[in-house]
């Protein structure tokens, strides 16, 4: 089990305890960030939020900016002065922000000088927006600040450390309260019990830190482990490869879906360096596992986790590995399957997972509270089997079964079989309503360059794969898949593509 004091400020503890002269955070173009600097950079910002812009302890900053070592340094600067980070991706639109500022009741924001305009459009009422970087009037980072030593405010354990927002595949977004507490528990389950960093490696990835995976993956992690961070402002599958190999990263944090676009360029680039490889975000297909495995030689550590609980909390490492399951239950945490009514079902037999450790679900005043956390279980909405030796194997988000002349049938499984044809990159299945069969399974596939778009081929290729009845009625092919900022597949537009 896990203890923490009674008072507790993560930011002074991810800061504590690593030498002044260790890296601590790298970029692209060749920064590098000490732990020394790094504690410097956030006294200097804190003692301006309390003494310049009057922030005090419980009050909402939002955050806003690509992936840089000034954003992790706001973050922490904002914890460390007892306020509350809520952060946003840096692509997200006006009415987006304003909809996130209107919940979370943010009345600051520390946003990088490139973002201003959007965040400025958004309209927010009594909104300050301080701009960081870019040398312009206003600019936070050009302000004059004590140099002197920032006392960490002397916050509770269980006092607000951040709102995370989600608003999974259906874009009504949701805030999740999180704790000092729950920032080092994710690094004390996950990250220690599982990845087993060493204060050597170097993390870099792709999720940006206004999603949790990235936040984990990219600063707690990293900094728990007295270890350094590469942080890339642009980190598509084009430009992680060339990253890793000129900078020897050591850890990689990123999704399925990168996994599967690096492929075919991989051989071609040095990855040596890696000895860990983390995917999230979605289901990692055992197609993808084997794939990465049979090029680079290595086991990716598959893992979900989720917005509500910060972060992974079903994985496993090393010959713990199963390709095609997530794995069981990170160490601190515990994990079952069950029906509608929270009754536990067999091992064998698909049902709602439910799971519950260190770190719960705690929206900002959204009733959608009860649904998610029910008789202390916390409730994903992922469709899970229990397999006899206790692997939990995904089968579906439960609300993407399809059922078809009464087959219950997973999207991802379809999925999995269209991966599998050497021509597909990514496939997304759906349900479409059907008079006669309730629904039909309706498949999207992007292909690589020059393929060939052959339906039937693909159909047939399909029912060879699986039972007949999964074979999808209609392949529509698409250039790219619709995906939210953080990645995930928005299953949501092309169910309703696939009814026009
Ligand atoms: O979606 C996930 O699997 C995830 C993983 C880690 C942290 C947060 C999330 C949402």
């Amino acid at each position: 089990e896990l203890r923490y004091p009674e008072r507790l400020n993560c930011a002074a503890e991810l800061l504590a305890g690593t030498g002044p002269g260790r890296p601590a955070f790298r970029t692209a173009d060749g920064t590098r960030w000490t732990y020394g600097e790094l504690r410097a950079r956030v006294d200097r910002l804190a003692h301006l939020l309390t003494r310049d812009l009057g922030v005090v302890p419980g009050n909402r900053v939002l955050l806003r900016g690509p992936t840089t070592p000034w954003l992790a340094a706001c973050w922490l600067a904002v914890l460390k002065a007892g306020a509350v980070a809520v952060t946003v991706l840096a692509q997200q639109r006006p009415h987006e922000l304003s909809t996130v500022c209107r919940i979370a009741r943010v009345r600051h924001a520390l946003c990088d000088a490139r973002y201003v305009a959007d965040l400025a459009a958004a309209g927010v009422p009594g909104l300050r927006i301080v701009p960081y970087g870019g040398g312009g009037p206003g600019d936070l980072l050009n302000r004059p600040a004590p140099g002197t030593p920032y006392r960490a405010v002397d916050t509770a354990a269980d006092d607000v450390a951040l709102i995370a927002f989600t608003s999974g595949t259906t874009g009504r977004p949701k805030g999740c309260l999180h704790f000092h507490r729950d920032v080092l528990a994710i690094a004390d389950t996950f990250s220690r019990h599982v990845l087993r960093p060493r204060a050597d490696d170097l993390f870099a990835g792709s999720p940006p830190l206004g999603f949790t995976f990235g936040l984990g993956g990219l600063v707690v992690f990293p900094l728990r482990a007295g270890a350094c961070a590469l942080l890339l402002e642009r980190a598509t599958p084009r430009e992680l490869l060339p990253a890793i190999a000129r900078h020897r990263v050591s850890v990689l944090f990123t999704a399925p879906t990168a996994y599967r676009a690096m492929l075919g360029e991989v051989a071609g680039y040095d990855v040596s360096s890696l000895r860990r490889c983390v995917s999230a975000g979605e289901n990692l297909p055992a197609a993808t596992w084997h794939a990465w495995h049979t090029r680079t030689g290595l086991r990716i550590i598959n893992g979900i986790g989720a917005t509500e609980l910060l972060h992974i909390f079903l994985s496993a490492a090393d010959e713990r590995i199963r390709p095609g399951t997530t794995g069981v239950p990170v160490p601190g945490w515990q994990a079952r399957v069950q029906d509608a009514d929270g009754v536990p079902v067999p091992d064998g037999t698909p049902g709602l997972l439910a799971v519950r450790g260190p770190v719960g679900c705690r929206y900002l005043a959204d009733p959608r509270q009860r649904e998610y956390v029910r008789d202390g279980w916390n409730i994903t909405g992922d469709t899970y089997v229990r397999e006899p030796d206790g692997y939990f194997r995904y089968v579906a988000r439960a609300d993407d079964m399809i059922v078809s002349a009464g087959y219950n049938i997973a999207g991802p499984e379809v999925e999995d079989a269209l991966l599998r044809h050497p021509d597909v990159v990514e496939a997304a299945v759906v349900g479409r309503p059907d008079e006669e069969r309730g629904q039909v399974v309706v498949a999207y596939a992007v292909l690589r360059a020059g393929a060939e778009r052959d339906p039937e081929a693909l159909r047939a290729f399909v029912r060879r794969e699986l039972a007949p009845y999964k074979c999808p009625r209609e392949v529509v092919f698409r250039d790219a898949l619709p995906r939210t900022a953080t990645g995930k597949l928005q299953r949501f537009r092309l169910s309703a593509a696939a009814r026009t």
